[in-house]
């Protein structure tokens, strides 16, 4: 059954009226005949409503500081935060020196009633020399949780101080889970903090190798950078720096000497993507490794970037020999996907990136939305955005000035990038508006109450998901994939992650253990009309 307006309308009115007209600015259903429709995104959740969004913090020290591994990531506040995100995320890293990896602790000041009551600072300063001690790590970073901004202890002078103590660089990060609508907010602290403290400090002028590229917005969940940076290298790339997944704060310093970012989840970190191109006049080229169109177009349009014959002559005879390895083993799992539908929501971008990877199995994204995505996620964007000329970048007001001026500089002439701007494809670059089907339904920060409604009318055959929502559809009779953390698996990304992700899916579609339950539209009287009062 698909979704029309009056069914939409039947979904809303179980709402008070106020939340009624928020909500309904939340969610569209596809006509392309209608023209560009607009979707309200980045507001404030209702409160009450059970939304799946995360906060300030979880964005800054969860997502975007986390995962580098040489630092020592301090979480300031009672020990919830640092808790649970701890690990849950399963962003991968490995270290050359196993001395130097320090993800798998935990490392938080703990604070207790007395330290709300007489503030944390001396507790902090105290746990930053212990930190240095015994683990002696590359930097430091802060993160604040919420009480910490209620009581006003001054993360940024504790820093400062242990930094001039120390000899190391030790930051803070004000991201009180507060802060903001979502973990959004969070990840604008963090690319704000990572630029105005160590992207640009390295030692390196110059690139060290041809085709040097850092990939942005890549987390290694489940180990997809690897996979990645496995096919990049192939073709000859030289990856400097990931941002953030298996990264570190030595390649981080030295990032700014890439000739090219990729961009492979915009809504984290296009901030950084932006400031290095106005800083340091590298362009950024928004890529997406999910999905196996997706990857070749990708792969091409960085080989057309640096524009080699021989780099574009290698690029395809890579993705020839990936293909040759991998279509005979994908077949067998479409048989079984093909016909099938799916829900595709998740925070930010694999709300559209994954909906590729589905449809090359056979199954079709019936619903999607995005947790905490901006307007321009749903809406589309350029894929290369116009290089400013130097004296411009200094009147940018979100850039953040680092002291040395002089590395402002304009790699690529204003003729070239109107030449790579024809040669470069856009379509997989346009928002999840502008590719979703006729009929499917967009939802913005989708809740509890519309997911379980939802299902029940739409009836998908998977259900892609985070941890909160995940057992909703499973107690519906519903499997699901979590598009976080993968449920323990991956790597989904680039070729062999394709085979990953169709194995895994087809698994879920095969277990005879969905027999077992019984929807709830199978066996109870479905409630369509109203009951009168007395
Ligand atoms: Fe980017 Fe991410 Fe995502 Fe995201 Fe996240 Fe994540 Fe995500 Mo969970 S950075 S927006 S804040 S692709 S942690 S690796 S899976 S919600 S869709
Ligand atoms: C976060 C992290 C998260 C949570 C995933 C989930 C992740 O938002 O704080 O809800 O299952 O990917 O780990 O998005």
């Amino acid at each position: 059954m698909a979704i029309d307006d009056k069914t939409l309308e039947a979904i809303l009115n179980e709402f008070p009226a106020k939340v009624k007209r928020s909500r309904k600015k939340h969610i569209l259903i596809k006509n392309s005949d209608a023209g560009p429709q607009e979707i309200e995104a980045n507001t404030r959740t209702i409160p009450g409503i059970m939304t799946n969004r995360g906060c300030a913090f979880a964005g800054c020290k969860g997502v975007v500081l986390g995962p580098l591994k040489d630092m020592v990531h301090i979480v300031h506040g009672p020990i919830g935060c640092a808790y649970y995100s701890w690990m849950t995320r399963r962003n991968k890293a490995k270290s050359e020196d196993p001395k130097k990896n320090f993800l798998s602790y935990c490392v938080s000041t703990d604070m207790q009633e007395s330290d709300i009551v007489f503030g944390g600072e001396k507790k902090l300063a105290r746990m930053i020399d212990d930190v240095v001690e015994i683990f002696n790590p590359n930097a430091i970073t802060i993160s604040a949780t919420c009480p910490v901004g209620l009581i006003g202890d001054d993360i940024n002078t504790v820093a400062r101080l242990a930094r001039e103590k120390h000899g190391i660089n030790i930051t803070a990060y004000t991201c009180e889970g507060y802060k903001g609508v979502s973990q959004s907010a969070g990840h604008h602290i963090a690319n704000n903090g990572l630029m105005e403290n160590i992207i640009g400090q390295g030692e390196l002028e110059e690139p060290p190798a041809k085709y040097t590229i850092n990939i942005l917005g890549e987390y290694n969940i489940g180990g997809d950078s690897w996979e990645v940076e496995r096919v990049l290298k192939e073709i000859g790339y030289h990856v400097q720096a990931v941002m953030t997944g298996n990264g570190s704060y030595e390649d981080l310093k030295n990032a700014h000497i890439a000739q090219l970012n990729l961009v492979q989840c915009h809504r984290s970190i296009n901030y950084i993507a932006s400031m290095l191109e106005t800083k340091y006049g590298t362009p950024w080229l928004k890529v997406n490794f999910i999905g196996i169109r997706a990857t070749i177009e990708s792969l091409r349009n960085m080989a057309q970037y640096f524009g080699d014959e021989a780099l574009i002559k290698k690029t395809e005879e890579v993705i020839e020999k990936e293909l040759m390895e991998i279509e005979p083993q994908l077949e067998p799992y479409k048989k079984i996907c093909q016909g099938k539908t799916t829900f595709c929501f998740v925070g930010g971008s694999r709300g559209h990136h994954y909906q590729g990877l589905y449809g090359e199995l056979g199954i079709k994204t019936v619903l999607a939305g995005y947790e905490f995505a901006h307007r321009d996620d749903y809406e589309g964007r350029e894929v290369i955005p116009n290089i400013k000329p130097d004296a411009d970048s200094k009147n940018i007001p979100d850039l953040h000035v680092l002291p040395d001026e002089n590395r402002y500089r304009l790699k690529i002439p204003a003729e070239r990038m109107e030449e790579l701007k024809k040669k470069i494809p856009l379509s997989y670059y346009a928002g999840m508006n502008t590719t979703m089907q006729d009929g499917s339904i967009i939802v913005d920060d989708l809740n509890h109450y519309e997911t379980e409604e939802f299902i029940r009318i739409l009836k998908p055959d998977i259900f892609s998901s985070g941890i909160k929502d995940k057992y909703i559809p499973h107690k519906m009779g519903i499997p699901s994939k979590q598009l976080h953390n993968y449920d323990y698996s991956g790597p989904y990304a680039g070729f062999r992650g394709a085979v990953n992700f169709a194995r895994d899916v087809s698994m879920s579609f095969i277990t005879p253990a969905w027999n077992f339950i019984v929807p709830p539209w199978k066996d109870k009287p479905l409630l369509e009309g109203s009951i009168e009062q007395c």
